[in-house]
């Protein structure tokens, strides 16, 4: 036994409880199944709890350190005021760039087992997203699988499943519908031993009529998204997490319009992992794969082995962290001089006055 029944449903192990006892007593373990507005929703062993996040926790907001779904908290201050004071450290957390903010980490769940990427068959697969998503994925540490929904609407879903696995390497890709119920149960298999999983993908392709599915009974709202005005609403609109009569939790997202990368180089050459191979054979070990001789995966392309799509995409993600990286730089330094300038001009005042 790791801890009370009720949170070895919501995930809690030995390890978990290993990293509660390095802190103070009298704090309360729980999960976050929510975090809005600056409110954090905690599932504890006796309920639920609504709390807001320590100032400590505020101050690391900027390096992800906010306390997001899917986390496990210790909760502390009193009844009438519940903080959430640590975030325990995550075995895996999905981050993407901050779509409102330059060079800031958004982290979108974190403890996650496996992340289902959800692409409507009704629609030819858009492959570049795929691989954008496959990377932010492996990044995190969790275990990608490209869920292709809405299968009952396709038109040809075998052939459109073998132009995904080929932008997949290594990756289970899966053709669902919760019209026929096809790939329901292949889907519940990543559930077993408590895990829980996260859906993410665009919005209208099938996220939460897939939760409900899991769940066998409608918790999510679920909507025909628009297809005349092209950027939809959202029908899901914060991250939760659930829990699912069967065991095992998922957390359902609302759409993602912009996949941002964030410092994900290991993942891309994960999400790459064919092009990294190829790139063995390149005759410069820092080859970009751009134009210099003796490029064995520039080869391939001409070769019809590796689709030139692919390259394009592999360089484009490169680029963008490169652009990322060179951004938590600039911004680094400023909060450096940002600092400096605080500890001259407290200096400068000690002396002047005589006291800091
Ligand atoms: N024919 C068919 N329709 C489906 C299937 N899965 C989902 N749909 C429909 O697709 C529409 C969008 O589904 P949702 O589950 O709301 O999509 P979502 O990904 O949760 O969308 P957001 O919450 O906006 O991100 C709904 O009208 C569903 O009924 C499927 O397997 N087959
Ligand atoms: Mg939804
Ligand atoms: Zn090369």
């Amino acid at each position: 036994m790791t801890g009370p029944e009720p949170l070895v449903a919501l995930g809690y192990t030995s390890q978990l409880a290993a990293l509660v006892a390095e802190h103070e007593e009298g704090l309360i373990p729980g999960r976050v199944f929510r975090s809005d507005r600056g409110f954090v929703f905690v599932i504890t062993a006796s309920g639920t709890v609504v709390a807001k996040p320590a100032t400590r926790l505020i101050k690391s907001a900027d390096d992800g350190g906010l306390p997001v779904v899917g986390d496990w908290v210790l909760l502390g201050g009193d009844e009438s005021e519940p903080l959430a004071e640590y975030v325990l450290s995550r075995t895996t957390a999905i981050a993407r760039r901050d779509p409102g903010r330059a060079a800031r980490v958004q982290v979108l769940a974190a403890n996650v087992d496996t992340v289902l990427i959800t692409h409507p068959l009704a629609d030819v697969p858009n492959l570049s997203r795929i691989e954008r998503e496959l990377a932010l994925v492996w990044d995190s540490g969790a275990r990608p699988v490209v869920v292709l929904t809405k299968a009952d609407l396709a038109e040809d879903a075998e052939a459109a499943r073998e132009s995904v696995i080929l932008a997949a390497p290594g990756v289970e890709v899966l053709v669902t519908s919760t019209v026929t119920g096809e790939g329901i149960e292949e889907i519940r298999a990543y559930l077993e031993g408590g895990d829980t999983i996260v859906l993410i993908g665009p919005s209208g392709s099938g996220k939460s009529t897939l939760v409900n599915a899991l769940a066998g009974e409608d918790l999510q709202d679920t909507r025909e998204v628009r297809v005349s005005d092209g950027r939809g609403r959202h029908t899901t609109v914060s991250r939760e997490l659930i829990q699912l009569p069967c065991g095992g939790l998922v957390i359902d997202t609302p759409g993602l319009r912009a996949v941002g990368m964030w410092d994900s180089a290991e993942g891309i050459d994960q999400a790459f992992s064919d092009i990294a191979e190829l790139a063995q054979g390149c005759r410069f070990r820092d080859c970009r794969h751009s134009g210099e001789p003796g490029c064995a995966v520039e080869e391939a392309v001409e070769a019809g082995v590796l689709p030139r799509r692919r390259l394009e995409s592999y360089r484009e993600l490169q680029a963008e962290v490169r652009h990322v990286t060179g951004e938590i730089d600039v911004r680094a330094r400023l909060e450096r001089k940002r600092e400096d300038k605080i500890m001259a001009r407290t200096i400068k005042r000690f002396y002047k006055e005589g006291k800091p």
